[in-house]
């Protein structure tokens, strides 16, 4: 398996991890883009938002309660926070292991370019 976020998952390269439990994975983004930048992925692996299923249901709304969890944390919760999930090339997906993005500590820009 040479996906890095199942290698983070399975603890075989390291990341700083600031949540974790059966399902899920939360870490710091190595290349932060605000304040506050962590990425929740699932141990499950799936590429893409395009390859979510309907067996995924809970899990996905599983992983945006993991972000109210990291929101409240990190103390961005009732400042505002914002969480995206990019799919493929043109959104800028780089990492094929899909991750749900919390980003606060700064004012969001909109639209996000
Ligand atoms: P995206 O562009 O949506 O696929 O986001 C991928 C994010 O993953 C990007 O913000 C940088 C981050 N990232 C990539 N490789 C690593 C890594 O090995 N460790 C950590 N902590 N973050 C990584």
């Amino acid at each position: 398996m040479s996906c890095i976020f199942c290698k983070i998952a399975n603890k075989e390269i390291p990341a700083k991890i600031i949540y974790e439990d059966e399902h899920t994975v939360a870490f710091e983004d190595l290349n932060p883009q605000a304040p506050v930048h962590v990425l929740i992925i699932p141990k499950k692996h799936i590429s893409t938002p395009l390859d979510i299923h309907t067996e995924d249901n809970a899990l996905i709304g599983h992983m945006y309660q993991v972000a109210n969890t990291v929101a409240k944390e990190k103390q961005i919760d009732k400042r505002g926070f914002r969480t995206l999930m990019n799919c493929n090339k043109e959104a800028g997906q780089s990492v094929f292991h899909i991750h749900l993005h919390v980003l606060g500590g700064r004012v969001m820009m909109w639209p996000p370019g």
